[in-house]
């Protein structure tokens, strides 16, 4: 038999550390948004470099989505709200949307 008494006991009682679930942010593809602006964006709210913004940009623009990043659900939603309106704010009709990783 392995563990004491009080190891046994901890591990039925002790509640588990939880990890929050991720959130992906969600880049969708639309045909009037410039491809600049849709990577100032993803720069400016998500903070990606140059380069990872030009590859999700252009993964978006090819497949018709792409995920920019995963984060809380709390973050999540929030960039991606910031983003839209980044995206309205300038008439173009850029959309990102969150969903829940697995
Ligand atoms: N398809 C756009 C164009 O050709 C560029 C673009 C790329 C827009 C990705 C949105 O998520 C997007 N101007």
């Amino acid at each position: 038999m392995s563990g004491t008494a009080d190891s046994d006991l901890e591990a039925k009682v002790k509640p588990k550390a939880q990890r929050p679930r991720l959130w992906k942010v969600i880049l969708l593809n639309d045909d009037f948004t410039p491809r600049e602006f849709v990577t100032a964006v993803l720069k400016s709210v998500f903070r990606l470099t140059e380069d990872q913004a030009w590859r999700v940009m252009i993964t978006a623009h090819q497949k018709g989505v792409c995920v920019v990043a995963v984060y809380t659900r709390e973050v999540a939603e929030t960039k991606a709200a910031d983003a839209n309106e980044a995206g309205r704010a300038n008439g173009f009709p850029l959309r990102f949307t969150t969903e829940p990783e697995d």
